[in-house]
């Protein structure tokens, strides 16, 4: 099939402006307010590296960091914070770019970025406007609308320049990897067949973000006022992909099931530029799966161990229980590490066969627990409630359960279906969602799915108030409950 680039649009693309759109804060029944946090966006560094390698004009507008203190109120449960619509116009306008690309890569952001796409076709008509993340890759039908030329899937530092040099050719947009288009009344879809190889990837052309407005602002993490002094950090990924496919995860039809590392020398000369550069003390790992090859990760800590002190170092997503042993354990220590936040998911075991690809051995939990408190690291478990098919005898064993690790901290999320996944698929296919459920805005502290004998409420309450009463020795709880007086 051949297709071609609508012709009311510019012939030619020499300057991308790419987008990262508001950020989010939700009410929950309850009254607990989200906290804001501040992150730049990995995924469009990389995109923009790729981009001025190939020799193309990128700038980056972060709606979100440009507008941090303006707080927008969209309906009782939803504030919005970030730039405001005719300030969003106005910087588009100044950028004159040939091409806006817009980043989702959390689902709730959906109608956000679709309003951004809006605003760019109303600035320029003739603009070029490409959308992509993990979102879009999941659900890309439902998003694509007149304001969105082109939906990229998958990781897109690659296809990105084959779409703006088969624009710039007039060349057939039809065989762009991951590509989803409206072809006349149809909508094209090209599966994602190719993957990036990470090890040739340029670094994340950090220099085009304001770094000093996201250290600023401080709001890294979920830890309230973890640890003061320096907020400088910086993101780093080491690998791409993971061999698993959880049920609920969107990781295999994002990045493949290929785990795909960098050559370590390259990590930690990335990590030195931002040493020197930077002077920062703080940097956080943003891999899929950062210990699947033991190998490899005992290496790459040994190098961190030798190149750098005074660091502290953090991996965002929860770390993966049955790859982890004591000497790995004694090395992320060593390293400069100070928090293991370990990926349990469910301590139930039903739920373990059915839904956990990486079927978690819960019975080296404590004994991990253990290990880490011994090398002086604090130690997080991840908790996962809400599967279909759970009944309230297992979702209060659950909760029971999580106490009884010695975690210090623990924190305990609601099942969501992630469009895209397995999970997502089941519960439409099984009508288990609730008739309010969006998925282009999910709400995460609230159940979506429907559960046999619990009525809906009781797990966001249940939740809050063990998490309450866990954490109230442990962390100043009251700087949350402030956030709640917030509203
Ligand atoms: C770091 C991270 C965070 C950070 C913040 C990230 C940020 N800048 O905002 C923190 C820790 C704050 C966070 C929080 C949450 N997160 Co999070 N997070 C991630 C994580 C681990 C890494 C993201 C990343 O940078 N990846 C690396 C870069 C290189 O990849 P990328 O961003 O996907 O970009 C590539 C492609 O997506 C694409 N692309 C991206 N943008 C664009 C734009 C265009 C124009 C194009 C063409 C392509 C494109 O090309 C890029 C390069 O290859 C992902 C999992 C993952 N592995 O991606 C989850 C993930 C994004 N998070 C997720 C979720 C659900 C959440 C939370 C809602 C969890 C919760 N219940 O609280 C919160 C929401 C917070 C909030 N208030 O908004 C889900 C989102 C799924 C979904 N459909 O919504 C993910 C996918 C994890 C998962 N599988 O469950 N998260
Ligand atoms: S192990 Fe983690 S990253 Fe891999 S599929 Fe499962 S949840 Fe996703």
């Amino acid at each position: 099939m051949i297709i071609k680039f609508n012709k009311n649009l510019r012939p030619k693309i020499k300057k991308v402006l790419l987008i990262s759109p508001h950020g989010k804060i939700t009410i929950t029944s309850e009254g607990s307010r989200e906290r804001k946090l501040a992150i730049p966006s990995l995924g469009l560094a990389y995109l923009a590296s790729s981009l001025t390698a190939n020799g193309f004009e990128v700038e980056i507008l972060d709606v979100l960091i440009e507008g941090f203190d303006n707080e927008m109120a969209v309906d009782g449960n939803t504030i919005l914070y970030g730039l405001t619509d005719s300030e969003i116009n106005r910087r588009m306008i100044e950028s004159k770019p040939d091409m806006i690309g817009v980043s989702c890569i959390i689902s709730n952001r959906s109608r956000e970025v679709a309003s951004i796409c809006r605003l760019a076709k109303e600035a320029f008509s003739d603009i070029h406007v490409v959308a992509g993340g993990q979102h879009p890759t999941g659900m890309p039908e439902m998003i694509l609308d007149d304001n969105i030329d082109y939906i990229l899937r998958g990781e897109a530092d690659n296809s990105i320049i084959r779409l703006v040099e088969t624009i710039n050719s007039d060349g057939n947009l039809a065989d762009v990897n991951g590509i989803v288009l409206k072809n006349g009344r149809d909508i094209y879809i090209n599966p994602v067949l190719d993957f990036p190889d990470f090890k040739l990837s340029g670094d994340p052309a950090w220099h085009l973000f304001k770094l000093e407005k996201y250290w600023n602002a401080g709001m890294c993490d979920y830890e309230v006022n973890s640890d003061g002094g320096d907020k400088k950090f910086m993101v780093v990924i080491t690998s791409r992909g993971c061999p698993h496919n959880c049920y609920f995860c969107t990781s295999a039809f994002m990045s493949g099931r290929k785990f795909r590392a960098r050559e370590i020398k390259d990590v930690i000369r990335e990590i030195k530029v931002y040493k020197e550069k930077y002077n920062l003390n703080r940097i956080y790992f943003w891999d899929d799966n950062f210990f699947i090859n033991k190998t490899r990760v005992k290496e790459l800590l040994n190098s961190l161990i030798e190149n750098f002190t005074g660091i502290t170092f953090e991996i965002t997503s929860g770390s993966e229980v049955n790859s982890l042993d004591d000497e790995i354990i004694e090395l992320l220590a060593k390293a400069g590490f100070k928090k293991i936040f370990l990926a349990v998911e469910s301590p139930n075991e039903e739920v373990q066969k059915e839904h956990i690809d990486k079927k978690v051995n819960i019975s080296k939990v404590p004994q991990l627990v253990k290990k880490i408190h011994e090398c002086a690291m604090l130690a997080e478990g991840s908790f996962m409630v809400g599967f279909p098919g759970e009944t309230k005898s297992h979702i209060d064993k659950t909760l029971a359960l999580v106490k009884t690790f010695g975690f210090d901290r623990i924190s305990i999320s609601i099942v969501n279906p992630l469009p895209g996944t397995d999970l997502y698929r089941y519960c439409v296919e099984n009508n288990l969602l609730f008739e309010d459920f969006d998925p282009q805005n999910i709400r995460w502290s609230q159940e979506n799915i429907k559960m046999p004998d619990v009525e809906r409420g009781y797990i966001a309450r249940r939740r809050r108030e063990v998490w309450l009463e866990y954490m109230k020795d442990k962390i100043n709880v009251s700087d949350y409950e402030q956030e709640k007086q917030k509203k």
